[in-house]
């Protein structure tokens, strides 16, 4: 009797998984987590399924270009095992969504209090909330109704310090998936993250790095109109790109790595009302490149030569907001 869980290896997915596994193991099954991202979500299902019962799928995309693939492969496994996919990313349009697995998909809120909703309703014990908390707070999703409530009831000075040891205890252990099982396993005994030394010393030496970070982005960063952006920055590109909006006092902000030759990959972040998602999504069609995901925070991949176009296409679509 096994379930196999599919989740994105940050705070939200970390947490989305330790939320089905307490609950799973609570009802005698064996759990098996596999760390996945919405371009590898397909293969990962074909090769890890295997005999599982049961499969949950959290916090990953579905791509524009997998989706139906992906689709057909969970109807077709929803015929024989239970399937469980929870996620918040915006869907492409027009989707054919199968009717034989558990589909629960809204932009309201964090994979996590997506999933805590759902298993305790099932009867996951209350005291997970506050775990659930840690993946909203990671997610940059702690505003929603359900969150103020919830952290009302628990010391919020606390669970702040603990999602924060959490949040960046795994940005610095990136492709460790055999630490972050050990993570989710911690997780799902609604253990402190603080009690979890490795955890901790991880989460001390990534805060270090973030400042140098932060203090690189300061003093590198780039302007073109409404945009403010780095190249190939010393960490995280998400990060980059929010220091790089707010250094540049600007209402954009871009992180670039250059992957290969030519090739860069790119992360946006901005504040409401401009939608990412959206813009992204247009320019991609307009352009023919790879771009999306949350309204606030998204990523895009284009050739290195179509940087600038895309540039003067972006500033272009943020002058429509009036800001
Ligand atoms: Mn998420």
């Amino acid at each position: 009797m096994k379930w196999t869980l599919f989740i994105h290896g940050d705070s939200d997915g970390v947490v989305s998984g330790a939320l089905a596994k307490a609950y799973l193991e609570s009802r005698g099954y064996s759990v098996e987590v596999v760390f996945t991202h919405p371009v590898g979500l397909l293969g990962d299902l074909k090769g890890f399924v295997g005999d599982a019962e049961g499969v949950f799928i959290a916090d990953i995309a579905l791509n524009e270009l997998h989706v139906d693939e992906i689709l057909k492969f969970l109807r077709n496994l929803g015929e024989s095992r239970s399937i469980v996919y929870i996620d918040h990313h915006p869907l492409p349009e027009g989707i054919d969504i199968p009717r034989n697995i558990t589909w629960i998909h809204n932009n309201c809120c964090s994979a996590s209090e997506l999933t805590f909703k759902y298993f305790n309703s099932l009867g996951l014990d209350q005291e997970y909330s506050r775990v659930a908390l840690y993946g909203a707070i990671g997610d940059y999703l702690d505003e929603t109704p359900w969150v103020k409530q919830e952290l009302s009831k628990w010391d919020k000075r606390t669970v702040y310090l603990e999602a924060g040891i959490l949040i960046q205890g795994l940005e610095g252990s990136r492709r460790d998936h055999n630490f972050k099982r050990k993570v989710v396993e911690h997780l799902s005994r609604n253990l402190l993250p603080s009690t979890m030394n490795e955890l901790v010393e991880k989460s001390l030496k990534q805060s270090i790095e973030d400042e140098k970070l932060r203090l690189w982005v300061k003093q590198n960063v780039s302007k073109h109109g409404r945009i403010a952006y780095v190249l190939n920055p010393p960490g995280s590109i998400g990060r980059a790109a929010n220091y790089a909006k707010i250094y540049g006092n600007v209402l954009v902000g871009i992180a670039i790595e250059e992957r290969r030759e030519g090739l860069y990959v790119m992360s946006l972040r901005t504040d409401p009302p401009i939608d990412l998602n959206k813009i992204l999504r247009k320019l991609s069609r307009e352009l023919g490149v790879n771009g999306g995901g949350h309204p606030q925070a998204a990523g895009a991949r284009l050739p290195k030569d179509m940087f600038s176009t895309f540039l003067d296409k972006l500033d272009k679509e943020i002058s429509l907001f009036n800001l």
